[in-house]
């Protein structure tokens, strides 16, 4: 049983007394416009603690501020208060009893448990980066991620605490491991008990605005995912009336999104999002994605809103539920992948609610999207959201007229945008490699419309977007190297009815494995895959090539065609 769901922890019914509320002038009334560009921002200090303060003066409805449910019946309702309270004690456990300090990295690996929202905020409050990574990782992804970014500390679960174990001696820069567990663990501090018994008093750090907040990982075409670094200006962003438009959330709304906690729609949907706007945060604890329980959770739970993956409304779709007429639900907004019109069609003459697309990235948050209300174009991703002026650029960051392919770009000069990434961090060459004139070249390929409605049409590299996820082809060429049967392979997306897209393996084989059953290598493969990488990486379809003899000549030859296929197919995407 989760400590939290006692709600029994005496610091809870009593805020700080010096939160440093740099109030509004009244409940959800915006102090900052589209452009402005303020000195200082603390999403803690600036939005969450204003929600406190509201509560207390009675200025908020008695809804809680984060409701969490898991499917054994267990909930857990923070109100703002309690959201404060607990995240100021994070805060002190962070920096008195781990010893960190603003500017460190802290690996964030939990799956939807209350405690990701209390990390995520307490590392806000201090100034800690916080850098969340899905539970789908395995050790050598954790690895990977603690070198390179020389994390400090790391907050898991007992699940993976054996996987970091087994890397952590590689990770000199690792000195504090976080349990959120009901067990203690040998090497690992007990998240739960020292939250506990930790003081709520804290002062929030004076953030300046363009100050680091947090870094999200994302892959490429080759090499090893690159860290997209985030100011606290990201959260600001959500604050911006512009963005505002595109769920106008209430106070009264429980917003549900779906996102895994590891990427930056959950770090939007889950947190800054509803909270900027004083609503409840819903989550469903969900360790394997159901789309039935997702049905019954709408049924079940006064939701009014919910941000997920295409991939995730289509599942729902595919039930063949007598009526998805969900009693509460009124607005969805979709993102991560594309979605067809006929997909938003079926959404809404199925659950009697409209489907609005938004757009955005790793590096962008939500760029574009249909705001609540505004007119939608079935297919279309909207229109680009202040501050971000977004345009069709060519290679050399040339403006493109409207009905034209091209890059999308996010205009960085004069001036770059609030909310934008900073820059990939420990790698100048990326940076620049993305940066096109006076443009971010997200890498995607749209068109615009004459009244500014972007149309997306696909990567202008090799990155495979397989139900909402971004996955680089070397990325799951490495692993399949790994196998012995596997000689040499080439990775790239395939169209898939469900999934939209899903990763596709050209396998040659090692000459002693050709005579393997094919169905039953392919089950191994995508098994190993599943083991030595996060397994959403793993190829779901696997052609196999076992035609490569052992001489030189042959491999030559076999290898070359395979190089061959392996760049057509990424460019006409194989069935
Ligand atoms: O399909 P299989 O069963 O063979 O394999 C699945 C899982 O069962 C399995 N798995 C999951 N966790 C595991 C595990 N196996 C071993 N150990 C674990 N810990 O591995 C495969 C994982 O694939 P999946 O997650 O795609 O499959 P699933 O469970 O069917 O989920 C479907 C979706 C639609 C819920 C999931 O794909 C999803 O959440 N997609 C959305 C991703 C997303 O939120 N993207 C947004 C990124 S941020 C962004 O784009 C910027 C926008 C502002």
């Amino acid at each position: 049983v989760l400590w939290g769901i006692h709600m029994s922890c005496p610091g809870f019914h009593h805020a700080p007394q010096h939160l440093r509320c740099r109030s509004l002038s009244g409940a959800g009334t915006l102090r900052w416009n589209d452009y402005d560009r303020p000195e200082e921002f603390n999403f803690a200090s600036d939005v969450l603690d204003h929600w406190t303060q509201m509560e207390k003066e009675g200025k908020r409805s008695p809804n809680p501020a984060l409701w969490w449910v898991n499917d054994q019946g267990d909930e857990v309702k923070w109100s703002f208060r309690e959201m404060t309270d607990l995240t100021c004690r994070t805060a002190n456990v962070l920096t008195q009893t781990c010893g960190l300090q603003t500017g460190d990295r802290l690996a964030l690996i939990l799956p939807r448990v209350p405690e990701w929202w209390l990390v995520c905020v307490g590392c806000i409050r201090t100034g800690i980066i916080f850098m969340p990574g899905t539970t789908q990782m395995k050790a050598k992804d954790i690895l990977y991620r603690l070198q390179v970014s020389g994390a400090k500390a790391i907050v898991t679960t007992d699940t993976l605490a054996p996987e970091v174990e087994s890397v952590a001696p590689e990770c000199p820069s690792l000195k504090t491991k976080l349990l959120v567990s009901d067990h203690s663990r040998e090497g690992w501090l007990d998240f739960r008990s020292l939250v506990k018994s930790a003081s709520p008093d804290h002062i929030c750090i004076k953030s300046k605005t363009l100050d680091p907040m947090a870094i999200f990982f994302t892959s490429g075409t080759t090499g090893f995912p690159k860290m997209a670094k985030h100011s606290h200006g990201f959260a600001l962003r959500s604050y911006f009336p512009a963005c505002r438009k595109l769920l106008q959330l209430k106070m009264s709304d429980v917003f549900w999104c779906l996102s895994d906690t590891g990427w930056i729609l959950a770090a939007l949907g889950s947190l800054l999002e509803p909270w900027t706007a004083g609503s409840t945060v819903f989550a469903h604890h969900l360790p394997q994605f159901d789309p039935k329980v997702i049905i019954e959770t709408f049924f079940k739970y006064p939701i009014t809103q919910c941000l997920a993956a295409p991939s995730v409304y289509r599942m729902i779709l595919q039930q063949n539920y007598t009526s998805l007429r969900f009693p509460t639900l009124e607005h969805c907004c979709t993102g991560g992948e594309a979605l067809l019109p006929e997909e938003q069609e079926q959404w809404k003459r199925q659950t009697g609610v409209l489907l609005y697309q938004a757009y955005g990235q790793s590096e962008a948050g939500i760029s574009c999207g249909t705001l609540r209300g505004m007119k939608i174009k079935p297919g279309s991703m909207g229109k680009a959201i202040p501050p971000f002026d977004i345009q069709i650029i060519d290679d050399k960051g040339n403006i493109q007229p409207p009905n034209t392919e091209g890059n999308i770009g996010i205009r960085i000069k004069p001036t770059r945008p609030i909310g934008l990434f900073m820059y990939y961090e420990n790698n100048p060459e990326k940076t620049a490699e993305v940066e096109c004139g006076d443009f971010y070249n997200t890498g995607d390929r749209a068109t615009i419309d004459e009244e500014g409605y972007f149309w997306f049409l696909g990567r202008s590299d090799d990155v495979i977007n397989a139900s909402g996820y971004r996955v680089g082809p070397a990325e799951v060429e490495n692993a399949l190297a790994e196998h012995p049967a596997v000689a040499e392979s080439a990775v790239v997306s395939s169209p898939d009815p469900v999934r939209g897209e899903v990763v596709k393996a050209f396998i040659v084989l090692n000459p002693e494995f050709s005579s393997r059953d094919p169905g039953e290598l392919t089950k191994e493969l995508q098994q190993h895959v599943k083991s030595v990488t996060a397994p959403y990486k793993y190829p779901r379809k696997v052609s196999e090539s076992s035609w490569v003899g052992s001489g030189p000549f042959e491999r030559f030859w076999g290898f070359h065609c395979l190089g061959l296929i392996g760049c057509c197919v990424a460019g006409v995407k194989q069935k």
